[in-house]
Protein backbone atom coordinates (compact mmCIF):
# COMPACT_ATOMS: atom_id res chain seq x y z
CA UNK A 1 0.00 0.00 0.00
CA UNK A 2 1.11 3.52 -0.97
CA UNK A 3 0.82 6.30 1.79
CA UNK A 4 1.36 9.81 1.49
CA UNK A 5 1.52 11.89 4.76
CA UNK A 6 1.38 15.52 4.68
CA UNK A 7 3.61 16.50 7.86
CA UNK A 8 4.88 19.74 10.20
CA UNK A 9 7.06 18.93 12.92
CA UNK A 10 6.32 16.87 16.19
CA UNK A 11 3.21 16.02 15.74
CA UNK A 12 3.40 14.32 11.99
CA UNK A 13 6.73 12.05 12.92
CA UNK A 14 5.02 10.86 16.14
CA UNK A 15 2.27 9.88 13.89
CA UNK A 16 4.46 8.42 11.25
CA UNK A 17 6.64 5.90 13.66
CA UNK A 18 2.42 4.83 14.90
CA UNK A 19 1.86 4.39 11.34
CA UNK A 20 5.65 2.59 11.22
CA UNK A 21 4.54 0.44 13.17
CA UNK A 22 0.72 -0.15 12.47
CA UNK A 23 1.88 -0.61 8.76
CA UNK A 24 5.11 -1.86 8.60
CA UNK A 25 4.75 -3.09 4.65
CA UNK A 26 3.80 -0.13 3.93
CA UNK A 27 5.43 2.32 0.92
CA UNK A 28 5.41 5.88 2.83
CA UNK A 29 5.88 9.39 1.21
CA UNK A 30 5.99 11.98 3.78
CA UNK A 31 5.50 15.59 1.67
CA UNK A 32 7.30 18.20 4.82
CA UNK A 33 6.31 21.44 5.73
CA UNK A 34 9.55 23.89 4.97
CA UNK A 35 7.70 26.87 5.83
CA UNK A 36 8.78 26.90 9.48
CA UNK A 37 12.77 27.02 7.30
CA UNK A 38 14.94 29.98 8.71
CA UNK A 39 17.91 30.98 7.94
CA UNK A 40 20.33 31.62 10.89
CA UNK A 41 24.13 32.45 11.15
CA UNK A 42 24.22 31.82 7.60
CA UNK A 43 22.98 28.36 7.94
CA UNK A 44 19.60 26.94 6.39
CA UNK A 45 17.80 25.23 9.57
CA UNK A 46 14.70 23.20 8.25
CA UNK A 47 13.55 22.18 11.56
CA UNK A 48 10.14 20.13 10.73
CA UNK A 49 12.29 17.95 8.43
CA UNK A 50 15.04 17.52 10.79
CA UNK A 51 12.38 16.52 13.27
CA UNK A 52 11.02 13.85 10.96
CA UNK A 53 14.33 12.81 9.99
CA UNK A 54 15.62 12.41 13.51
CA UNK A 55 12.41 10.91 14.99
CA UNK A 56 12.17 8.22 12.49
CA UNK A 57 16.07 7.65 12.36
CA UNK A 58 16.64 7.27 16.28
CA UNK A 59 17.99 10.56 16.71
CA UNK A 60 15.07 12.84 18.22
CA UNK A 61 15.51 14.26 21.60
CA UNK A 62 12.50 12.75 22.96
CA UNK A 63 11.30 14.41 26.14
CA UNK A 64 11.87 18.15 23.69
CA UNK A 65 10.31 16.30 20.67
CA UNK A 66 12.76 18.68 18.44
CA UNK A 67 16.43 18.56 18.30
CA UNK A 68 19.19 15.73 18.87
CA UNK A 69 19.71 13.45 21.67
CA UNK A 70 22.43 13.49 23.95
CA UNK A 71 22.76 17.53 22.60
CA UNK A 72 25.60 19.96 23.52
CA UNK A 73 25.41 23.62 23.12
CA UNK A 74 29.44 25.05 23.29
CA UNK A 75 28.77 26.55 19.75
CA UNK A 76 25.58 28.52 21.05
CA UNK A 77 27.35 29.64 23.95
CA UNK A 78 30.45 30.48 21.87
CA UNK A 79 28.53 32.74 19.37
CA UNK A 80 26.56 34.16 22.81
CA UNK A 81 29.83 34.96 23.74
CA UNK A 82 30.81 37.01 20.39
CA UNK A 83 27.42 38.74 20.84
CA UNK A 84 25.84 37.18 17.96
CA UNK A 85 22.19 35.75 18.61
CA UNK A 86 19.41 34.77 18.32
CA UNK A 87 19.73 33.53 21.81
CA UNK A 88 16.25 32.64 21.93
CA UNK A 89 16.85 29.48 19.53
CA UNK A 90 18.52 26.71 20.54
CA UNK A 91 21.17 25.15 17.94
CA UNK A 92 22.56 22.24 19.64
CA UNK A 93 26.15 21.27 18.80
CA UNK A 94 25.18 18.01 16.73
CA UNK A 95 22.34 19.84 14.67
CA UNK A 96 24.99 22.39 13.67
CA UNK A 97 26.10 19.81 11.61
CA UNK A 98 22.99 18.59 10.05
CA UNK A 99 22.79 22.68 9.05
CA UNK A 100 26.55 23.12 7.79
CA UNK A 101 26.09 19.71 5.27
CA UNK A 102 22.63 21.01 4.11
CA UNK A 103 24.00 24.57 3.44
CA UNK A 104 27.11 23.32 1.73
CA UNK A 105 25.08 21.18 -1.08
CA UNK A 106 22.65 24.06 -1.09
CA UNK A 107 25.11 25.91 -2.25
CA UNK A 108 26.97 23.49 -4.31
CA UNK A 109 23.87 23.27 -6.44
CA UNK A 110 21.81 20.98 -5.43
CA UNK A 111 18.17 21.43 -4.30
CA UNK A 112 16.70 20.59 -1.19
CA UNK A 113 15.21 17.68 -2.21
CA UNK A 114 18.26 16.00 -2.94
CA UNK A 115 20.02 17.71 0.04
CA UNK A 116 17.55 15.85 2.62
CA UNK A 117 17.44 12.46 0.85
CA UNK A 118 21.70 12.77 1.14
CA UNK A 119 20.73 13.52 4.78
CA UNK A 120 18.19 10.60 5.18
CA UNK A 121 21.10 7.99 3.96
CA UNK A 122 22.71 8.99 7.10
CA UNK A 123 19.18 8.61 9.33
CA UNK A 124 17.08 5.61 7.33
CA UNK A 125 13.81 7.12 8.27
CA UNK A 126 12.05 4.20 6.63
CA UNK A 127 10.43 6.60 4.63
CA UNK A 128 10.55 8.16 1.54
CA UNK A 129 11.14 12.40 3.16
CA UNK A 130 10.51 14.72 0.53
CA UNK A 131 10.03 18.81 1.22
CA UNK A 132 6.83 20.33 -0.23
CA UNK A 133 8.93 22.51 -2.52
CA UNK A 134 12.80 22.96 -3.26
CA UNK A 135 11.89 27.13 -3.62
CA UNK A 136 12.14 28.81 -0.60
CA UNK A 137 9.22 29.56 1.32
CA UNK A 138 8.93 30.93 4.82
CA UNK A 139 6.15 31.91 7.30
CA UNK A 140 5.65 35.55 8.24
CA UNK A 141 3.22 36.59 11.08
CA UNK A 142 1.64 40.02 11.37
CA UNK A 143 1.29 40.93 14.67
CA UNK A 144 0.80 43.98 17.05
CA UNK A 145 3.88 44.59 19.32
CA UNK A 146 4.40 47.98 21.10
CA UNK A 147 1.41 48.94 19.91
CA UNK A 148 2.91 49.05 15.90
CA UNK A 149 2.27 46.41 12.84
CA UNK A 150 4.74 44.01 12.40
CA UNK A 151 5.51 40.83 10.35
CA UNK A 152 7.81 38.84 11.92
CA UNK A 153 9.05 35.37 10.97
CA UNK A 154 7.23 32.52 12.29
CA UNK A 155 10.12 31.06 14.71
CA UNK A 156 10.52 34.55 16.19
CA UNK A 157 6.60 34.30 16.74
CA UNK A 158 6.46 30.69 17.90
CA UNK A 159 9.92 29.98 20.00
CA UNK A 160 10.57 34.13 20.87
CA UNK A 161 7.27 35.64 21.75
CA UNK A 162 5.53 31.86 22.64
CA UNK A 163 2.59 33.21 20.70
CA UNK A 164 1.85 35.00 23.10
CA UNK A 165 0.18 38.22 21.09
CA UNK A 166 -2.28 37.81 18.93
CA UNK A 167 -1.56 36.43 15.16
CA UNK A 168 -3.42 38.78 12.71
CA UNK A 169 -2.40 37.07 9.90
CA UNK A 170 -0.22 34.01 8.78
CA UNK A 171 1.46 34.52 5.45
CA UNK A 172 3.17 31.67 3.71
CA UNK A 173 5.65 34.21 1.87
CA UNK A 174 7.05 32.95 -1.40
CA UNK A 175 4.23 29.96 -1.61
CA UNK A 176 2.43 31.35 -4.34
CA UNK A 177 5.42 31.48 -6.54
CA UNK A 178 6.68 27.81 -5.44
CA UNK A 179 6.42 24.61 -7.20
CA UNK A 180 6.03 21.06 -5.84
CA UNK A 181 9.28 19.28 -5.31
CA UNK A 182 9.97 16.69 -7.65
CA UNK A 183 8.26 13.45 -6.84
CA UNK A 184 5.30 15.16 -4.85
CA UNK A 185 2.68 15.24 -6.96
CA UNK A 186 3.98 11.90 -8.77
CA UNK A 187 3.69 10.55 -5.14
CA UNK A 188 0.09 11.76 -4.68
CA UNK A 189 -1.17 10.81 -8.12
CA UNK A 190 -0.46 6.90 -6.98
CA UNK A 191 -1.30 6.77 -3.39
CA UNK A 192 -3.38 4.36 -2.19
CA UNK A 193 -4.64 6.79 0.78
CA UNK A 194 -3.71 10.26 1.78
CA UNK A 195 -3.28 11.26 5.76
CA UNK A 196 -2.92 14.20 7.45
CA UNK A 197 -1.54 13.62 10.87
CA UNK A 198 -2.37 15.89 14.02
CA UNK A 199 -0.14 18.40 12.22
CA UNK A 200 -0.94 22.28 12.83
CA UNK A 201 -3.47 22.55 10.51
CA UNK A 202 -2.16 26.27 9.33
CA UNK A 203 1.63 26.51 9.33
CA UNK A 204 2.17 22.75 9.16
CA UNK A 205 -0.92 20.58 6.94
CA UNK A 206 -1.81 24.50 5.73
CA UNK A 207 1.64 25.69 4.59
CA UNK A 208 2.12 22.38 2.29
CA UNK A 209 -1.41 22.77 0.92
CA UNK A 210 -0.22 26.69 -0.22
CA UNK A 211 2.15 25.71 -2.74
CA UNK A 212 0.38 25.52 -6.27
CA UNK A 213 -0.84 22.39 -7.32
CA UNK A 214 -0.48 20.10 -4.12
CA UNK A 215 -4.09 21.03 -2.41
CA UNK A 216 -5.24 19.99 -6.18
CA UNK A 217 -3.48 16.87 -6.54
CA UNK A 218 -4.56 15.87 -3.31
CA UNK A 219 -8.47 16.59 -4.20
CA UNK A 220 -8.18 14.72 -7.73
CA UNK A 221 -6.25 11.65 -6.79
CA UNK A 222 -9.68 10.06 -6.21
CA UNK A 223 -8.31 7.83 -3.43
CA UNK A 224 -9.49 8.38 0.11
CA UNK A 225 -8.14 11.22 2.46
CA UNK A 226 -8.42 10.75 5.99
CA UNK A 227 -6.87 13.58 8.79
CA UNK A 228 -6.26 12.74 12.83
CA UNK A 229 -7.42 16.16 15.05
CA UNK A 230 -4.24 17.56 16.49
CA UNK A 231 -7.52 19.57 18.68
CA UNK A 232 -8.62 17.45 21.35
CA UNK A 233 -11.10 19.17 24.27
CA UNK A 234 -10.98 22.70 22.32
CA UNK A 235 -7.12 22.87 23.15
CA UNK A 236 -4.43 21.71 20.59
CA UNK A 237 -2.81 18.75 23.11
CA UNK A 238 0.56 20.63 22.60
CA UNK A 239 1.76 24.06 21.15
CA UNK A 240 0.04 27.23 20.86
CA UNK A 241 -2.05 26.38 17.58
CA UNK A 242 -5.23 28.00 18.85
CA UNK A 243 -3.54 31.18 18.09
CA UNK A 244 -2.63 30.30 14.79
CA UNK A 245 -5.99 28.76 13.88
CA UNK A 246 -7.56 32.02 15.02
CA UNK A 247 -5.32 34.04 12.53
CA UNK A 248 -7.56 32.03 10.03
CA UNK A 249 -10.46 32.66 11.50
CA UNK A 250 -10.83 29.04 12.68
CA UNK A 251 -12.11 28.16 16.25
CA UNK A 252 -9.74 25.55 18.24
CA UNK A 253 -12.30 22.79 18.02
CA UNK A 254 -11.77 19.29 16.20
CA UNK A 255 -14.86 19.65 14.39
CA UNK A 256 -13.89 23.59 13.26
CA UNK A 257 -10.54 22.43 11.68
CA UNK A 258 -12.29 19.63 9.80
CA UNK A 259 -14.78 22.17 8.13
CA UNK A 260 -11.84 24.35 7.67
CA UNK A 261 -10.05 21.52 5.57
CA UNK A 262 -13.58 20.78 4.26
CA UNK A 263 -15.45 18.28 2.15
CA UNK A 264 -13.61 18.69 -1.36
CA UNK A 265 -10.27 17.82 0.39
CA UNK A 266 -11.14 15.32 3.64
CA UNK A 267 -13.74 12.24 3.22
CA UNK A 268 -12.60 11.15 6.61
CA UNK A 269 -11.93 12.78 10.28
CA UNK A 270 -10.59 10.97 13.57
CA UNK A 271 -11.90 13.12 16.77
CA UNK A 272 -10.66 11.90 20.08
CA UNK A 273 -13.50 9.98 22.19
CA UNK A 274 -13.42 13.25 24.45
CA UNK A 275 -14.93 15.28 21.47
CA UNK A 276 -17.32 12.84 20.18
CA UNK A 277 -20.18 15.09 20.36
CA UNK A 278 -18.34 16.54 17.41
CA UNK A 279 -18.92 13.60 15.16
CA UNK A 280 -22.39 14.83 14.40
CA UNK A 281 -21.45 17.87 13.15
CA UNK A 282 -18.37 16.93 10.85
CA UNK A 283 -21.12 14.32 9.24
CA UNK A 284 -23.38 16.71 8.55
CA UNK A 285 -20.17 18.62 7.25
CA UNK A 286 -19.77 15.86 4.57
CA UNK A 287 -16.68 13.87 6.22
CA UNK A 288 -16.85 10.42 7.41
CA UNK A 289 -16.06 11.23 11.48
CA UNK A 290 -14.88 8.54 14.30
CA UNK A 291 -13.98 9.45 17.53
CA UNK A 292 -11.04 7.46 18.86
CA UNK A 293 -8.27 7.92 21.25
CA UNK A 294 -5.93 10.27 19.71
CA UNK A 295 -3.07 10.81 22.39
CA UNK A 296 0.28 9.71 21.35
CA UNK A 297 1.42 9.06 24.70
CA UNK A 298 3.66 5.69 23.18
CA UNK A 299 4.23 4.45 20.21
CA UNK A 300 1.69 1.68 20.88
CA UNK A 301 -1.08 4.03 20.99
CA UNK A 302 -0.19 5.67 18.31
CA UNK A 303 -0.22 2.89 15.73
CA UNK A 304 -3.68 2.19 17.20
CA UNK A 305 -4.11 5.95 16.15
CA UNK A 306 -3.08 4.88 12.73
CA UNK A 307 -4.95 1.63 12.39
CA UNK A 308 -7.72 3.75 12.71
CA UNK A 309 -7.17 6.12 10.36
CA UNK A 310 -6.47 3.36 7.88
CA UNK A 311 -9.54 1.65 8.60
CA UNK A 312 -11.89 4.40 8.06
CA UNK A 313 -9.89 5.42 4.49
CA UNK A 314 -11.55 1.56 3.79
CA UNK A 315 -14.99 2.85 4.93
CA UNK A 316 -14.86 5.59 2.67
CA UNK A 317 -13.36 4.45 -0.16
P1 LIG B 1 5.33 21.06 14.97
O1 LIG B 1 5.75 21.43 13.59
O2 LIG B 1 6.47 20.56 15.79
O3 LIG B 1 4.52 22.09 15.64
O4 LIG B 1 4.44 19.76 14.78
P2 LIG B 1 3.14 19.44 13.90
O5 LIG B 1 2.63 20.60 13.16
O6 LIG B 1 3.42 18.20 13.14
O7 LIG B 1 2.12 19.04 15.03
C1 LIG B 1 1.73 19.97 16.01
C2 LIG B 1 0.38 19.57 16.53
O8 LIG B 1 0.46 18.24 17.05
C3 LIG B 1 -0.11 20.43 17.67
O9 LIG B 1 -1.13 21.27 17.22
C4 LIG B 1 -0.60 19.43 18.71
O10 LIG B 1 -1.87 19.73 19.20
C5 LIG B 1 -0.59 18.12 17.97
N1 LIG B 1 -0.28 17.00 18.86
C6 LIG B 1 0.84 16.80 19.57
N2 LIG B 1 0.73 15.66 20.29
C7 LIG B 1 -0.50 15.14 20.03
C8 LIG B 1 -1.20 13.99 20.47
O11 LIG B 1 -0.72 13.19 21.26
N3 LIG B 1 -2.45 13.79 19.96
C9 LIG B 1 -3.03 14.66 19.08
N4 LIG B 1 -4.26 14.38 18.64
N5 LIG B 1 -2.38 15.76 18.64
C10 LIG B 1 -1.14 15.99 19.11
N1 LIG C 1 11.56 25.05 19.44
C1 LIG C 1 11.57 25.78 20.55
O1 LIG C 1 10.51 25.92 21.14
N2 LIG C 1 12.72 26.37 21.00
C2 LIG C 1 13.90 26.22 20.38
O2 LIG C 1 14.92 26.76 20.82
C3 LIG C 1 13.93 25.42 19.20
C4 LIG C 1 15.10 25.18 18.50
C5 LIG C 1 15.07 24.31 17.40
C6 LIG C 1 16.25 23.98 16.73
C7 LIG C 1 16.23 23.11 15.66
C8 LIG C 1 15.03 22.55 15.24
O3 LIG C 1 15.00 21.71 14.21
C9 LIG C 1 13.85 22.86 15.90
C10 LIG C 1 13.86 23.75 16.96
N3 LIG C 1 12.68 24.05 17.64
C11 LIG C 1 12.70 24.84 18.75
C12 LIG C 1 11.38 23.55 17.19
C13 LIG C 1 10.90 24.25 15.92
O4 LIG C 1 11.20 25.57 15.94
C14 LIG C 1 9.44 24.07 15.48
O5 LIG C 1 9.39 24.46 14.16
C15 LIG C 1 8.43 24.88 16.27
O6 LIG C 1 8.43 24.46 17.55
C16 LIG C 1 7.01 24.71 15.74
O7 LIG C 1 6.89 24.03 14.61
CA1 LIG D 1 6.58 23.12 12.49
Amino acid sequence: MRIVVLAGGIGGARFLRGLQQAAPEADVTVIGNTGDDIHLFGLKVCPDLDTVMYTLGGGINEEQGWGRTDESFHVKEELAAYGVGPEWFGLGDRDFATHIVRTQMLAAGYPLSAVTEALCTRWNPGVRLLPMSDDRVETHVAVELDGERKVIHFQEYWVKLRASVAAEAVVPVGAEQAKPAPGVLEAIAAADVILFPPSNPVVSVGTILAVPGIREAIAEAGVPVVGLSPIVGNAPVRGMADKVLAAVGVEATAAAVAEHYGSGLLDGWLVDTVDADAVEAVEAAGIRCRAVPLMMTDTGATAEMARQALALAEEVR
